[in-house]
């Protein structure tokens, strides 16, 4: 787009669709809970569809939930630009984690819109179900349908920890996840996704910088690990007898950390114990059985693949030491995505134009557009998180920081859907 515009998002506005949102929350006073497909949740999908239509925007949602708000554009059969994020939150999460992207997206169509800009692009306003794998296990739900990594009979057999699949959770939503397959989008299809979201990091603020502009996305593999001892007496039981499951555990855990800390072959790893089960979990017992959870990050699938194989080995050395049984099931093994340089370049150029001082960085958290760069190009716009805290109820990103990251993205999406 030739003639510069001058982008004034509303603050006020962008606050105002944050702050109603994090009302619909299973754990007020501690975090924000919205799981997919609870009330919570469906009642921050109601509101947010309300705001789109309050918008003018077209509002349709797929098989399995995604929201999609429609800006029609002037042009006849030509694919439509997206923008948007998750409005699902981690337990006791932040008020911004994908929220942000979605309601950053919605005022920058809501300027497009207003300003009068002609664009022959549908401009489209995403919500993905489910980015979270808090409900689930597995994250990204809506992107991975959309990218034909999740089928109904997987959906049949992902259970909640209350043995509810999410096939029938979605049905209780009311959507219709019979025939996800036929929600898959095909290269083509989409002509690009610009996705805003905070930083979940300290590299932003620590420089002073309003904004990043991610180079790639870091992809998760997630691991399940189950270590067996042998119950027994804590007071009976001598300490050179013991097969203790737990403190074992924790020497795998702390091995964990080490791979994640000095095995990296890339510019960005991360290795992390996130869960962890003791039985029978008597404080007179010694632990006979322990399962933990192990997400390894890395910007490099071979470096990631790297890590995971040097885990395993540590793991499979210390159960022999100490007399227990290991095994381990790996539940996904996603790769990193890199976003568009055409897009990135965008991001950059207006930015530099609205005198805003950016960055280019990697992604340690994995999004939704990991998933959507498998059939369009993608870019994400960054926005700083105070102290890099998120996933926790200190979660939180200054208003100005995302008026401003709205301008940028306006500016990018306006220039993309006006793209022969
Ligand atoms: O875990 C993640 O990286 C994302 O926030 N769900
Ligand atoms: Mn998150
Ligand atoms: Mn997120």
């Amino acid at each position: 787009m030739g003639n510069k515009q001058e982008w004034k998002a509303d603050r006020t506005r962008i606050q105002s669709w944050i702050e109603h949102l994090s009302q619909f929350n299973a754990t007020p006073g501690t975090g924000n809970t919205r799981q997919l497909f609870t009330q919570e949740d469906i009642g921050g999908r109601r509101y947010i569809i309300d705001e789109m239509k309050a918008l003018g925007l077209d509002v349709s949602c797929d098989d399995i939930g995604n929201i999609y708000g429609v800006c029609k554009g002037s042009g006849e059969g030509l694919a439509p630009v997206w923008s948007g994020s998750h409005i699902d939150t981690v337990y006791q999460g932040g008020a911004f984690d994908g929220i942000s992207g979605v309601v950053c997206a919605m005022e920058a169509v809501r300027m497009i819109r207003e300003k009068g800009i002609p664009h022959k692009r549908d401009l489209v306003v995403t919500v993905f179900s489910g980015e979270e794998p808090a409900r689930f296990g597995m994250g990204c739900i809506g992107s991975r349908v959309l990218s034909g990594h999740l089928t109904t009979d997987q959906a049949k057999k992902l259970m909640d920890p209350d043995g509810i699949s999410l096939y029938e959770a979605a049905k209780q939503a009311g959507y219709t996840p019979d025939c996800l397959e036929r929600s898959i989008k095909k290269p083509g299809d989409v002509y690009a996704s610009v996705e805003l979201h905070i930083e979940q990091n300290a590299l932003l603020e620590r420089e002073g910088l309003p904004l990043g502009v991610v180079t790639s996305i870091c992809a998760p593999s997630n691991f399940v690990v189950e270590v067996t001892g042998r119950s027994a007496h804590a007071g009976g039981m001598s300490m050179e007898d013991r097969r203790d499951a737990f403190t074992a555990a924790c020497e795998m855990a702390l091995a964990v950390e080490e791979c994640g800390r000095n095995e990296s072959q890339s510019e960005y790893s991360t290795a992390t114990v996130g869960s962890v089960k003791v039985e029978p979990n008597q404080s007179n017992i010694i632990p006979g059985k322990v399962e933990f959870t192990i997400d390894i990050r890395d910007a490099g699938k071979e470096s990631k693949d790297h890590i995971g194989k040097m885990i395993l080995e540590r793991m499979e050395a210390i159960a022999k030491k100490r007399g227990v049984q290991v095994s381990w099931r790996q539940q996904n093994n996603d790769a990193p995505m890199p976003c568009d340089l055409h897009i990135m370049e965008k991001i950059e150029r207006y930015s530099e134009e609205m005198g805003i001082p950016y960055k280019k960085m990697v992604s340690g958290a994995f999004h939704d557009s990991m998933f959507l760069g498998e059939f369009c190009p993608v870019g994400m716009i960054f926005v700083p998180s105070r102290d890099g805290l998120s996933h926790c109820p200190e979660e939180w990103t200054d208003y100005q920081y995302l008026e401003t990251g709205s301008q940028v993205l306006a500016a990018v999406l306006a220039e993309l859907a006006n793209e022969e």
